[in-house]
């Protein structure tokens, strides 16, 4: 398998019945059986003399300090932003935290008095030291030949346009408001307008269906809704005003009526006069922001106030609404951006995330942002209108630092060398990865074709909860494994935990936690603090539990090896089997799914659903495409199975409970590794499924 290149076998497809309700049987068992690879890459004599931390020794020095002193370590980082009114030191301390469920509420503040505007210390700070004409963005559009740059004076002026708006229209601190975009420098400035006067944000991919929406607007309850008519991807065209307008009706059945969607005209597919309108909810983002004024009061807001809510999928249930504030994250973006990419001034930095996820509010809009950087911001897709597109933007802007995902890298390896060499790609520093486990094959191909051996790669582990980088490396202060995001960042203590919550030390593999909070952690999950303990804190008592499973190595190096839970990471986007099952079972024909995920050359994981019909229906290609569909328009593109495997009945336990480890090994075709099946209430099943695999 894909996988298999990296001599680890994920945690997930081995405790195949893992749930995180029932922690049986041995976690160490899987990844144990993973091959030593000595191939350390280290960075070159130049790269070093210009990295930040050189050294490990230096990193002990400065990670001893976080650990020892977070208050002390951070407080001094802090003090480098602009801060209203300064954060209170409270009995020689900056911050508390309760992460151990047994000792009451789990509960995070940093810098908590202290009163700050993250807008301001992204912009503001910058123009007012003279920065203003310096770049900040770099719009590429997705057509070849659109572009447009934005210094930080202008993306001031915009975003106070923006922000005076938003206030015309009564949205005050603390209000949610949608964001429903492409990656236009709108999106980004939409973010931080919001920002600017205390409102909470909420971005939803544009990648997802009316519904997902609709369930997202339920649970924030925005007022007001940004969007744009429609969004070009590759050679697609999706008129997003449609989807807004379905999720807003269906929002108001639900209870909940958004007052006003304001639409930027991004002059695609539809006229202005064909845009299906709804009078006095519907306004032209051009009709009424570029009137406003180009300054706008900054509200200042505690370090504890809410900056954002981004859903993201658990095993099971809705999707969680993960709230991040202000301070602690502010500082937290910034410095794992500056170290983990080795920032400097001069740099010209290009993050492919769409701001949609996590890595487009840390890495592409506030971590960047705060240290002062010019940034490419995207709109389209890696591989249009060809294979080189990538290569072809970094020579148009210099870009010095690159990062993205295994999948595109995957995908771009594929179409072979030469649309890379093609370029020159010389400007190059540092590359980075993120979003799921990058194979060594792929992190090999990545540092030598990309960068042509000189340039380090930062794998960096983090997740929509933890706000920032918790496991990544140092370029220049470390030698690089391929496929190991290696060290934990200052201030950050994995632990990685056995069954019983016993943490293993030395060379050992298990569950991967943390023993104490950091400064960019979620805070909440928006309505459901039960579930944020519950889900995060209460399976291993005492820590934080990421959902991952990993090994740590001799040399303290950490290789993580995927989910442990019921979520698929298909082309680093997360997805909850529970969603997809969900969608299946919609469609009317459907009487019962089990989704697991697979193996795949691209996008790391793809989705298999096993489907049984009502009795009485016969399957027909017309009805797998209609169940596919079911899943786009309830959760969206891509989240579709590439597989439907009819399934007469599904393996199950006496209790009930459906056999998920046999069901992978179909799914990857192990069929001769099925296992003990004789806990089954009908093992003829299995025989019956194997049978119809491929039909
Ligand atoms: C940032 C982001 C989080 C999950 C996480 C893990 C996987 C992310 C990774 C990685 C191995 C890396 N993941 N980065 N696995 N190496 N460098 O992707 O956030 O969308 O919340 O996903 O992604 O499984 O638990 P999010």
């Amino acid at each position: 398998g894909r996988r298999g290149d990296s001599g680890l076998n994920s945690l997930a497809s081995i405790r195949a019945n893992f749930a995180i309700k029932a922690l049986d049987g041995p976690a160490g068992d899987a990844v144990a059986v993973s091959v030593e690879r000595e191939d350390v890459v280290e960075a070159s004599e130049a790269f070093r003399e210009r990295a930040l931390v050189s050294s490990r020794a230096q990193y002990e020095e400065m990670y001893k300090r976080s650990v020892e002193d977070p208050d002390g370590f951070w407080g001094d980082i802090a003090s480098t932003f602009f801060w209203k009114k300064k954060f209170p030191v409270k009995d020689g301390k900056l911050h508390s935290e309760n992460i151990d469920v047994r000792k009451g509420r789990v509960a995070v503040e940093w810098f908590k008095g202290g009163e700050t505007n993250i807008c301001y210390n992204a912009l503001d700070r910058h123009v007012e030291a003279g920065l203003g004409d310096k770049v900040a963005f770099y719009w590429e559009g997705n057509d070849v030949g659109v572009d447009a740059k934005l210094t930080y004076k202008e993306v001031l002026e915009r975003v106070c346009q923006l922000a005076n708006y938003l206030r015309s229209q009564g949205v005050k601190k603390g209000d949610a408001v949608a964001i429903y975009m492409p990656m236009l420098a709108e999106l980004p400035i939409a973010m931080l307008a919001c920002a600017r006067i205390g409102a909470v944000h909420s971005v939803v991919f544009a990648g997802f269906s009316a519904e997902s929406l609709y369930q997202r607007i339920l649970d924030c309850k925005p007022n007001i809704i940004l969007t744009s008519s429609a969004v070009k991807r590759g050679a697609k065209i999706i008129n997003l005003k449609d989807i807004v307008d379905d999720a807003l009706v269906r929002a108001s059945e639900g209870g909940h009526t958004v007052g006003t969607c304001l639409t930027f005209d991004n002059n695609l597919a539809i006229k202005r006069e064909d845009t299906a309108w709804q009078e006095g909810r519907d306004i032209w983002w051009q009709d009424v922001v570029p009137s406003q004024e180009k300054k706008c009061e900054v509200e200042w807001v505690d370090a504890e106030d809410t900056l954002f809510l981004l859903y993201t999928s658990g095993s099971t249930g809705k999707p969680k609404g993960v709230l991040h504030t202000t301070g602690g994250y502010m500082v937290y973006a910034a410095t794992t951006f500056k170290h983990a990419f080795n920032y400097h001034d001069d740099d010209v930095y290009w993050c492919t995330a769409d701001c949609g996820w996590i890595t487009g509010h840390s890495y592409l809009t506030y971590g960047p942002l705060l240290n002062g950087a010019s940034m490419v911001v995207f709109e389209g897709v890696p591989n249009y209108p060809d294979a080189g597109r990538c290569w072809e933007i970094v020579d148009k802007y210099n870009v010095t630092i690159f990062y993205t995902a295994p999948t595109a890298i995957r995908s771009l390896m594929r179409s072979g060398d030469e649309p890379v060499k093609r370029h020159s790609r010389k400007s190059l520093r540092v590359l980075g990865s993120v979003g799921e486990p990058i194979n060594p094959s792929a992190w090999k191909w990545y540092h030598e074709v990309v960068g042509d051996k000189r340039c380090p790669i930062s794998d960096t582990w983090w997740q929509t909860e933890t706000g920032g980088f918790m496991i990544t490396p140092l370029p220049g202060a470390w030698g690089l494994k391929p496929g190991s995001a290696t060290l934990p960042f200052f201030g950050v203590q994995p632990a990685v935990v056995d069954e019983n919550a016993q943490e293993q030390h030395g060379e050992c593999s298990g569950y991967l936690c943390v023993k104490a909070a950091w400064p960019g952690m979620m805070r909440t999950l928006q309505g459901d603090h039960d579930r944020y303990e519950t889900t995060y804190f209460a399976p291993f008592k005492g820590f934080y539990f990421s959902g991952d499973g990993c090994r740590r190595d001799k040399d303290g190096y950490y290789w993580l090896t995927g989910r442990v839970d019921d979520v698929i990471n298909v082309s680093g986007h997360r997805i909850g089997t529970a969603e997809v099952e969900s969608a299946l079972v919609s469609h009317p024909m459907c009487a019962e799914a089990a989704v697991v995920g697979f193996d795949h050359e691209v996008k790391g994981q793809g989705i298999y659903a096993f489907v049984t019909l009502l009795e009485d229906v016969e399957y027909s290609e017309e009805l797998r495409k209609a169940l596919i569909n079911a899943v786009r328009s309830q959760i969206g593109a891509f989240a579709a199975p590439d597989v439907i495997h009819w399934a007469p009945g599904l393996p199950k336990t006496r209790s009930g409970k459906i056999m998920r480890r046999i069901l992978r090994k179909i799914a990857s075709n192990e069929l001769d590794q099925v296992g003990d099946i004789s806990t089954l209430a009908d093992t003829s099943v299995v025989e019956q499924l194997i049978n119809l695999r491929g039909k």
